[in-house]
């Protein structure tokens, strides 16, 4: 009956015409036995488009003192207590360890044909530097051929945030220039290993967390609050060792092995579309990214920041910023929010915009909606450093998921956020932004670091009793997503 209004509604709104060219595209099976149907959609990627979902390891795998490993600073720094909500730890996680075929099948009901995960350093070196564990890279041996026989690309982050606790407690961690060089080795050791089979490589994960949060804020691992000319040399330390590792690599690598790293980038989006606005957020973009993205793709630090830092500023050598921007196969952005910029008639050009009380949020407070993210964010990449080969390394959300009476979490609000996010990156690709592919944060729920396990950002609800993996209705959107090469 409601139906029958709305359709009544829509008749009249639309027009005949307009209704019945409508209606096929809303149906699966008619989708598929005519592609015209699709196309016509106007929101189809291009062919061979790589959709994926990611993982981190101290997020997932649990297992943390099996098979050699050794402690790192998010096992440290989880087990302080007040650090993370509830005193939650990554000893089980997902118990991925464990389960990783299992997972591995998950990925395959999706039709995901790349899957992102990370290797935890201290399992590789369980002191970080020194003799290596063959037992630890055992696992990732085992994790990519089980991905490889399911037909699925394996790209492989050397970190995702757990340092090995021997680096912090010698030298304060990445305050050091030694774990910067025991950095390359160990990226060195891993692509050795692994490059027959693992073809893309991802040195680190997110400067502007890492970085920022551990080692100024000190709400993530190590915890520290360093004032700023120690904090600033830090950020040069993390993006030296990213230098490092992107010539160890290729230096160890199998030939064809492609490097690059993803970062969470301030991604500046302009507040309204036109050419004042537009040329603001693309100097926003270079100025706002300037210690960590802009220094790699430029090989310098920009004016503005070496003046706003002063006396602080990094200290650093021609030789250093030679290796930080030792040239990249591929740029990976992890994208959640946008930062509204606009124009001004200050020396900088730009403003960027505070969002409103209120703007709307996903379950992670932080999470603000704005689906150009995804369009303005590789799109400047690319125009500002002439960069081929983009990947939208995350984008995801997290949602209040309560299973319903028959077991399925029905996260509306995860599929309203991934569908609008994914017509940007759509427009982005028809525009010739040379995106090639997309990991969809995440396979399932997982440790979400600071806030423990209580923001769920997966595809696949964890009932973490008994660990038992449920797609949600946002798996289903994916799944045909992927299926139509088109939002669904
Ligand atoms: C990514 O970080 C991470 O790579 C991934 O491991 C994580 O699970 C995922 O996103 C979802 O969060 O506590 O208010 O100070 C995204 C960037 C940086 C966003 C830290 C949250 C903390 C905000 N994150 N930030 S707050």
């Amino acid at each position: 009956m409601d139906n029958d209004i709305s359709r009544r509604t829509f008749t009249q709104l639309a027009g005949l015409g307009a209704l019945s060219a409508a209606l096929p595209g809303v149906a699966g099976a008619e989708a598929e036995s005519d592609p015209a149907v699709v196309a016509a959609s106007g929101r189809t990627f291009p062919r061979g488009f790589l959709w994926g979902t990611a993982t981190a390891s101290y997020q997932v795998e649990g297992a943390v003192t099996e098979d050699g490993r050794g402690p790192s600073i998010w096992d440290t720094f989880s087990h302080t207590p007040g650090k993370t909500v509830n005193g939650a730890t990554g000893d089980v996680a997902d118990d991925h360890y464990h389960r990783y075929k299992q997972d591995v099948q998950l990925m395959k009901a999706l039709g995901v044909k790349v899957y992102r995960f990370s290797i935890a350093w201290p399992r590789v070196f369980p002191q970080g530097t020194g003799s290596p564990n063959p037992k630890g890279l055992d696992f990732y041996n085992r994790l990519v051929d089980e991905l490889l026989a399911n037909g699925i690309t394996p790209f492989a982050t050397l970190y995702h945030w757990d340092l090995p606790q021997a680096l912090q407690d010698n030298g304060g961690g990445w305050e050091s220039r030694n774990t910067s060089e025991a950095f390359g080795r160990y990226a060195g050791y891993v692509a050795q290993h692994l490059s027959d089979r693992v073809k893309h490589f991802f040195t680190t994960n997110e400067f502007g967390a890492f970085v920022e949060l551990g080692y100024a804020i000190g709400i993530h691992a190590p915890g520290l609050k360093l004032p700023p000319a120690r904090f600033n040399q830090t950020r040069h330390n993390a993006v030296l060792g990213h230098g490092l590792a992107v010539q160890a690599i290729r230096a160890n690598a199998k030939p064809g092995t492609k490097v690059g790293l993803a970062e969470n980038m301030t991604i500046c989006v302009p507040v309204i579309e036109d050419e004042a606005n537009i040329r603001a957020a693309e100097r926003a973009t270079r100025e706002m990214n300037a210690p960590y993205m802009t220094v790699i793709q430029e090989g310098k630090y920009t004016d503005a920041y070496l003046e706003r830092t002063g006396a602080d500023a990094p200290k650093f050598t021609a030789a250093d910023l030679k290796v930080i921007s030792s040239p990249l196969d591929f740029t990976g952005i992890n994208i959640y929010t946008p930062t509204w910029v606009r124009a001004d008639a200050s020396p900088s050009g730009f403003t960027p915009v505070p969002n409103p009380a209120s703007y709307p949020h996903m379950a992670s407070s932080w999470l603000t909606i704005g689906p150009e993210a995804l369009y303005w964010g590789p799109r400047n990449v690319a125009k500002l450093w002439k960069v081929k080969e983009i990947y939208i390394t995350e984008n995801g959300c997290s949602s209040s998921d309560v299973p319903a009476a028959d077991g399925i979490v029905y996260d509306t609000d995860r599929v309203m956020y991934l569908r609008n996010y994914l017509s940007q990156l759509q427009r982005a690709t028809a525009d010739a932004v040379p995106v090639k592919g997309y990991f969809l944060w995440s396979l399932m729920d997982n440790f979400e670091w600071a806030d423990g396990y209580t923001n769920r950002f997966g595809l696949h609800y964890v009932d973490y009793t008994t660990q038992t993996r449920t797609p949600k209705l946002s798996a289903r959107f994916y799944r045909e997503t992927i299926r139509r090469n088109a939002v669904a």
